[in-house]
C-alpha cells in the first residue's frame, strides 16, 4: 500500500522535517509516519492502516506535493489488514471526504460563516473558526491580537490546537481589532467568532470580498473534513506540565512559536511554557533569550550576548559573487554546532596510537572479508576500543541534566559516526556497539555511510546517540577539535595514520601511529579522566586481543 501525501491546498509544496519511522517499522492506523511542514503550519501525516514499513521514498528536507507517495507499507506478520476503502488513503481520503477540497469557492462556503453574518454593512468583519475536521473542538492557545491593534494582510491573528495539531488564523485584511471574542484556553467550534475587525472603507466588506478569502486562508493547510490527516500537527498530542523545562520532552507549541525559536536558534525543549497546560507563547520564547544574553554576562553598554558581531561587509565591492543557500541539512548542522559550542565547555586531548599490529590483523582478514562482501577499516577497531572504554568510564557515556546537577549514565553503547555526503555531515548511529563484533560493525558502516550518502537515512538511524567518533583518517590530518555532539559528552576525532619511527625502549623501530583527538565537555569529565580515557584506548588499539577479554 502507498501512503501519499494529503491534500495540502494551495500551496505547492512542503517540506519533510521529520520521519517518525524506519523501514521494518511495525505501525499502526494512524500511527505518523512523516511530518511536513509550510510556512505557516506543521501536518503529521499518518498511516491509514496497520502495516510494516516496506520503504520511506522521501528523504529530510525534500519538498513534496500532494499526492506524492511518501512510504509503502506491507500488511504486517500478524495479518494486519488494509482499511477496507482506499489503497491511498492519505490524498484519497482528502479528495472523497472533501468534495470541493479542490473549489476554492466550495472550501470557502464550508469554512466560512454566512455573507450576511460576517459582512454587515457597517463595514465589520467577523473572523471565525474555519473547517477543522471531525474533531469535536479546538483549543484557543494564542490570541496574538488585542482590541485596538492595527492589522494587515497575513498577520497573525489566533491559534488554534487539537490534540493533534496547531493552525494559524491570519488575517487577511487591513484594518482595526475592535473585538476579540475568545481568550486562551476556551474551546471553540467550527464558525464560532474569533476576532472582529473594522475594516477601511465600506467596500472592503461587499460580501464578494470580504469573508471568502479570510476563510479560505485560515484552512491553511487545508484541513476541510478530512478523517485521518485532518490537522497540522506539530507535536505529541499531550501536553508537558509547566514548570521546568525537559530536554528531549516534548515541545508543546504552534507553528508561529517554532518559526520564531528557529529564526532565534531557540532549542525549544529548554524554554518553559506559561500558556494554557505548559504550552509554549512567542513571549516565552523572546523571554528565553533574553534570560541567555543576561546570563552569558553581556558587558554593560556592550551588544547582544557579549559576542560582538561579524561586520557585514559587500562582498560585490571587491568582485564578483553569487549566493548559494547551505540547505537545511548544512543549516541545522550549523546550528546544532553554534550550540554546542557556545554551550559545551571544550577541551581537547590528542594522543597517538601505535596501530601497528591492528593493521597487520586487519589485513590478515581480507580474504575472509571479501568471502564476506565486508570491508573492514581501522574505524571498526576504533568504535569497538570506544565502546570498551566507555564502559570501563561510564561518566563518558552519559549527559549532564540540565541543571548541570547529575550525570544521565546510560546503560546502552549508541556509538554515532559522523559521515561527509554532498549535501553536509550527518551522524549515523550504531546501537548496542557492546553487542557487536568487528564484522557486524563493519557492514553497519558500511550500510550506514551508504544510507547516509544516498539521503536515505531514518530518524531512528540517527537518535540515541551516546558518543561519537568523527574519522577524517582516509583524508588526512594529523589531529583536530572535533565539537561534542551535545547532550553526549566526549567525541573521538581520528586523523591519518602514519609511519613514525617508535621508541621501543632499547631502540627505534618503524610503527602505524593513528592520530587521536579527544574533544570533551569539561563540566562533565577532568581533564585526568580524559587522559585516562585516552590511555586505555590507545592501549587497547594497540593489542586489539584485549577487546576480547
Ligand atoms: N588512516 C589511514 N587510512 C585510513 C584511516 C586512517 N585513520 N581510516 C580509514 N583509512 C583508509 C581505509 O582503510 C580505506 O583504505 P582502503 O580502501 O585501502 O582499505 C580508505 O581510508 C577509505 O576509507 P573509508 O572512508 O571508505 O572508510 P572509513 O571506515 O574509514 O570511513 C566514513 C567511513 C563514513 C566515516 C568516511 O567515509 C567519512 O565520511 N569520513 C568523513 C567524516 C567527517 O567528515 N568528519 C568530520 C566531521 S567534523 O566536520
Amino acid at each position: 500500500m502507498q501512503i501519499k501525501i494529503p491534500d495540502i491546498g494551495d500551496v505547492d509544496s512542503v517540506e519533510v522535517i521529520e520521519l517518525c519511522v524506519a523501514v521494518g517499522d511495525t505501525v499502526g492506523p494512524d500511527d505518523p509516519l512523516i511530518i511536513i511542514e509550510s510556512d505557516k503550519a506543521s501536518m503529521e501525516v499518518p498511516a491509514t492502516s496497520a502495516g510494516v514499513v516496506e520503504s520511506i521514498v522521501v528523504a529530510l528536507g525534500d519538498s513534496v506535493s500532494t499526492g506524492d507517495v511518501i512510504v509503502t507499507l506491507a500488511a504486517d506478520a500478524a495479518g494486519a489488514q488494509s482499511e477496507p476503502e482506499s489503497p491511498e488513503p492519505a490524498a484519497e481520503t482528502s479528495a472523497a471526504s472533501s468534495p470541493a477540497a479542490d473549489t476554492g469557492e466550495a472550501e470557502v462556503a464550508a469554512t466560512s460563516p454566512p455573507p450576511a453574518a460576517s459582512a454587515p454593512a457597517s463595514s465589520q468583519l467577523d473572523i471565525a473558526v474555519p473547517d477543522v475536521g471531525d474533531v469535536d473542538g479546538v483549543e484557543v492557545v494564542e490570541v496574538s491580537v488585542a482590541v485596538g491593534d492595527a492589522v494587515a494582510n497575513g498577520d497573525l491573528l489566533v491559534i488554534l490546537e487539537s490534540d493533534k495539531a496547531s493552525m494559524e488564523v491570519p488575517c487577511e485584511h487591513e484594518g482595526t481589532v475592535i473585538k476579540v471574542h475568545v481568550a486562551n484556553g476556551d474551546t471553540v467550534q467550527q464558525d464560532s467568532l474569533l476576532v472582529t475587525l473594522e475594516v477601511a472603507g465600506g467596500d472592503a466588506v461587499a460580501p464578494a470580498a470580504a469573508p471568502a478569502p479570510k476563510a479560505a486562508a485560515v484552512t491553511e493547510p487545508p484541513v476541510a473534513a478530512q478523517a485521518k490527516s485532518e490537522v497540522a500537527v506539530a507535536e505529541p498530542a499531550s501536553a508537558p506540565a509547566a514548570g521546568t523545562p525537559k530536554p528531549g520532552a516534548p515541545v508543546h507549541a504552534g507553528p508561529a512559536v517554532r518559526r520564531l525559536a528557529r529564526e532565534l536558534g531557540v532549542d525549544l525543549t529548554q524554554v518553559k511554557g506559561t500558556g494554557n497546560n505548559g504550552r509554549l507563547v512567542k513571549d516565552d520564547v523572546k523571554a528565553f533569550v533574553k534570560s541567555q544574553l543576561s546570563a552569558s554576562g553581556a558587558p554593560q553598554g556592550g551588544q547582544g550576548s557579549g559576542i560582538p558581531p561579524v561586520p557585514t561587509v559587500d562582498f560585490a565591492k571587491f568582485g564578483p559573487v553569487s549566493l548559494e543557500p547551505l540547505g537545511r541539512v548544512r543549516e541545522l548542522g550549523a546550528q546544532n554546532l553554534h550550540r554546542s559550542w557556545l554551550n559545551v565547555v571544550h577541551v581537547t586531548q590528542h594522543d597517538d596510537a601505535n596501530i601497528t599490529e591492528l593493521e597487520t590483523f586487519r589485513k590478515s582478514l581480507k580474504a575472509q572479508g571479501e568471502a564476506k562482501g565486508i570491508k573492514v577499516t581501522p574505524l571498526a577497531f576504533i568504535i569497538k576500543a570506544c565502546c570498551a572504554c566507555l564502559q570501563e568510564f561510564p561518566t563518558f557515556n552519559a549527559s549532564l541534566d540540565a541543571q548541570v546537577e547529575n550525570f544521565i549514565l546510560k546503560q546502552y553503547y549508541n556509538i554515532g559516526f559522523a559521515v561527509d555526503t554532498s549535501y553536509g555531515l550527518v551522524v549515523p548511529v550504531i546501537k548496542d556497539v557492546n553487542q557487536k563484533g568487528i564484522w557486524d560493525l563493519s557492514a553497519e558502516i558500511v550500510e550506514l555511510a551508504g544510507k547516509a550518502r544516498d539521503r536515505k537515512l531514518g530518524m531512528n538511524d540517527m537518535q540515541g546517540g551516546t558518543f561519537s567518533v568523527s574519522s577524517l583518517g582516509a583524508i588526512g590530518g594529523t589531529g583536530f577539535t572535533p565539537i561534542v555532539n551535545a547532550p553526549e559528552v566526549a567525541i573521538l576525532g581520528v586523523g591519518r595514520t602514519t609511519m613514525k619511527p617508535h621508541w621501543t625502549g632499547s631502540e627505534f623501530v618503524p610503527a602505524k601511529m593513528l592520530p587521536l583527538s579527544l574533544s570533551y565537555d569539561h563540566r562533565a569529565i577532568n581533564g585526568a579522566e580524559a587522559g585516562r580515557f585516552v590511555q586505555r584506548l590507545t592501549q587497547l588499539l594497540g593489542d586489539v586481543r584485549q577487546l576480547v577479554l
